[in-house]
């Protein structure tokens, strides 16, 4: 109880931009719907809030819902005194409710493997500690993944993001795809970001402008048709996006319209990079297109804020992510290291 605590302290001094974080027993989430006006604070005391807060994307990104899973089940750890079977269940409510980005189902499988193996006495502290591990890891992991990276920008480079890989979608230094850019502008690079508004909720607009205003990253927010046409331009110098999950033979699975960049990123000589995690590799897919992505409700596409924008009847589709074959990415960058061609035997390596 003391280590979390003393973490959670630690990382707010450190001024990180935690998605969620405990404090006495409840659980304290960001609602990331409400930026970037208003930075509220939702208090979480049942597992049932959290995975509806997780299905609604008031808390979102690969990585925060990860730490959220962690959360969810230590809350629940809390809760029952250490009751296994209903830790073990909130954490198979909570995997059920984003089923494209596999670091919540991996991290749940992950705690629900280790909390099986313990004696009843001992889960409430053990489980904490455990917890605690993944917390630091996730940070750690991060700024190592950041300066891998960071080596691929050059000074004066305009970089291409697209959707939300930022600090709110992991711990808080930066995710993925921003903890690359941010170590590049703190090691003193001149750098300038296009951030991709993301329709249609509009992570990008929302949240990457936010944090890369926070961060003092120059920045420019530009709607998903733009990117091809700056890159032809010779305005875009590199491609830099975060990973839903990635397949075996190294295709990307992350936010729709991703792959349009990267198609556009080649016709252009543009390179394209994905930031990963080791944990973010599915072995089990051998290719991308074999998932069976997320589709949401056809009306987060014909709505924004409760106002219709489409006419009465009309038809919308909203695959939530989509697939970017790994012939148009230039190198992945994990944890590791910068992974190139041929993915499949070099990915492999990681396992
Ligand atoms: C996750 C999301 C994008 C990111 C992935 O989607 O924001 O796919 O590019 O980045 P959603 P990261 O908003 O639907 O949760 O790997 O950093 O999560």
């Amino acid at each position: 109880m003391k280590r979390l605590a003393e973490l959670t302290k630690r990382w707010k001094d450190e001024g990180l931009l935690m998605p969620i974080w405990m404090e006495e027993n409840q659980l304290c989430m960001v609602n990331q719907l409400k930026l970037p006006h208003e930075m509220i604070i939702v208090a979480i005391n049942e597992v049932e809030e959290l995975a509806e807060a997780i299905r609604t994307m008031a808390i979102r990104g690969s990585g925060a819902i990860g730490i959220a899973g962690v959360y969810g089940m230590l809350l629940e750890c809390r809760k029952s005194k250490g009751n296994k079977a209903r830790i073990v269940d909130a954490g198979r409510l909570l995997s059920m409710t984003r089923p494209t980005a596999v670091n919540l189902i991996k991290t749940i499988q992950q705690m629900t493997d280790y909390v099986n193996q313990l004696g009843e006495g001992e889960i409430e502290d053990l489980f904490e500690e455990k917890a605690c591990d993944i917390l630091e890891n996730q940070l750690a992991f991060e700024k190592q993944l950041g300066e891998n990276g960071a080596e691929l920008i050059d000074d004066g480079d305009a970089i291409l993001t697209h959707c939300h890989s930022g600090a709110l979608a992991g711990s808080g230094f930066g995710g993925r795809a921003l903890s690359v850019i941010r170590t590049a502008f703190l090691q003193g690079k001149r750098i300038h970001v296009y951030t991709c508004e993301t329709r249609p909720y509009l992570q990008g607009a929302r949240i990457t402008a936010f944090e890369l205003e926070k961060f003092g990253i120059p920045h420019t927010l530009i709607t998903d048709g733009m990117p091809g046409y700056l890159m032809e331009l010779g305005k875009i110098q590199k491609v830099i996006v975060g990973s839903d999950r990635v397949a075996a033979n190294g295709d990307l699975i992350n936010k729709v319209g991703t792959y349009m960049h990267a198609v556009a990123a080649k016709e252009n000589g543009v390179p394209f990079y994905t930031a990963t995690s080791a944990h973010t590799i599915d072995f089990q897919l051998r290719r991308g297109l074999d998932l069976e992505v997320e589709y949401r409700p056809e009306t987060e596409v014909t709505y924004i804020n409760g106002q219709m924008i489409a006419a009465e009847g009309t038809k919308a589709l909203y695959p939530a992510f989509d697939v970017t074959p790994n012939r148009f990415i230039s190198g992945i960058i994990t944890e590791a290291g910068v992974i190139r061609q041929p993915f499949g035997e070099n990915l492999n390596k990681l396992r």
